[in-house]
């Protein structure tokens, strides 16, 4: 079949512009994203996904910048995805740290993308683990991805990343929203930024006593907590010391594989039903509007089952009357 993208010998050659158009495609262009991944994922090359999350302004991004920073200073080519929840035009500003952003825009080893999440979905945009893999297959060897909130939509970076990092501020609440989202429960580790503000041991004081009253799945080694104080690059290359060393552990375990293997699962799964269901949408055609469907259920008191056994028998019929080569089958 002929590909409907002209600029993949481009993306293959290592150009940028073509892997932020691609980028574009996979994020605008549902029916482009079977040829996408067909292409995207034979060339793979296991860079890490680590997660960046926490509540509004606890310096997500200047922690995200700071260690990008040292990372490309260490011959690292790193990727940044910064989910947005409302707004894909952020412009210059989503990076918190002017300077620091300046120094990483125009840098080669580095790429940042500014996604939006889409409506419905607080932290991470639906395609944000496409686009991970699209930074992978390009040549980025960590993929930093920042999403905003500690609240369940947050949890969708589970899906997606390797590794996620919880970042906390001294002197708010957000501990306790964190622990009721059940974003502690899958935090690898949890920096507590800031720590040039008041408040830095009563907040670790919080944390301590909630790991030592087991807040977490015992499966779930209890996570390293950090402090730094980002804006001043200080905890930076402690917080990079930990990441490769819980990178390396979760390698070795094969933790990784098998977080890489859910991942595809899931991507199969998806790709099961959205198949099932534009098949079953071709074939139903009318019937096939559920939101009409819904109101016909409410107003006969009947459950979605009756209505999809009612359905299913004619929708059978119809598939094998539209069988393209005129089989019927026994
Ligand atoms: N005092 C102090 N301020 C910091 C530190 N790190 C970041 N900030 C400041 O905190 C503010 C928010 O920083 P960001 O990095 O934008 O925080 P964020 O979590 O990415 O914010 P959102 O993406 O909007 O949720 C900025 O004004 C930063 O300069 C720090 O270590 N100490
Ligand atoms: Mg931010």
């Amino acid at each position: 079949m002929k590909s409907k993208i002209e600029f993949w010998d481009d993306f293959f050659k290592g150009s940028r512009l073509a892997c932020a158009r691609l980028i574009t495609k996979v994020e605008n262009a549902p029916a482009l994203v079977p040829e996408i991944r067909d292409r995207i994922i034979p060339c793979l090359r296991g860079a890490v996904r680590i997660g960046i999350t926490g509540p509004p302004g606890v310096g997500k991004s200047t922690v995200t910048a700071s260690l990008a920073g040292l990372a490309v200073k260490a011959g690292r080519k790193i990727g940044i995805i910064a989910v947005d929840p409302s707004s894909p035009f952020t412009g210059g500003a989503f990076l918190g740290d002017r300077v620091r952003m300046q120094n990483l825009i125009g840098n080669p080893n580095v790429f940042i993308r500014s996604q939006a999440s889409r409506e419905g979905h607080g932290g991470l945009s639906p395609t944000t683990p496409y686009v991970a893999d699209i930074l992978d297959a390009f040549g980025f060897e960590r993929i930093l991805i920042e999403t905003v909130g500690v609240g369940q939509a947050e949890l969708d970076v589970l899906g997606c990343a390797d590794l996620v990092v919880l970042v906390l501020q001294p002197g708010t609440g957000d501990v306790i929203q964190a622990l009721k989202a059940g974003i502690i429960e899958v935090a690898d580790l949890i920096l507590v930024n800031k720590a040039d503000m008041p408040g830095l041991e009563s907040l670790l004081d919080a944390l301590k006593f909630l790991f030592d009253m087991n807040a977490r799945p015992k499966a779930k080694p209890i996570p390293p907590i950090l402090t730094a104080s980002a804006l001043n690059d200080q905890g930076i290359d402690e917080l990079q010391a930990e990441l490769e060393k819980l990178i390396e552990g979760q390698a070795s375990s094969g933790f990784l594989k098998q977080k890489k293997l859910a991942r595809l699962e899931g991507e199969i799964k998806a790709a099961i039903q959205n198949e099932i269901w534009e098949k079953f949408r071709a074939a139903a055609g009318p019937e096939a509007d559920i939101a009409e469907a819904a109101k016909r259920l409410d107003d006969d008191g009947r459950s979605p089952y009756d209505y999809i056994r009612d359905l299913g028998r004619r929708v059978s019929l119809k598939f094998t009357t539209e069988n393209p080569h005129g089989e019927h089958r026994p």
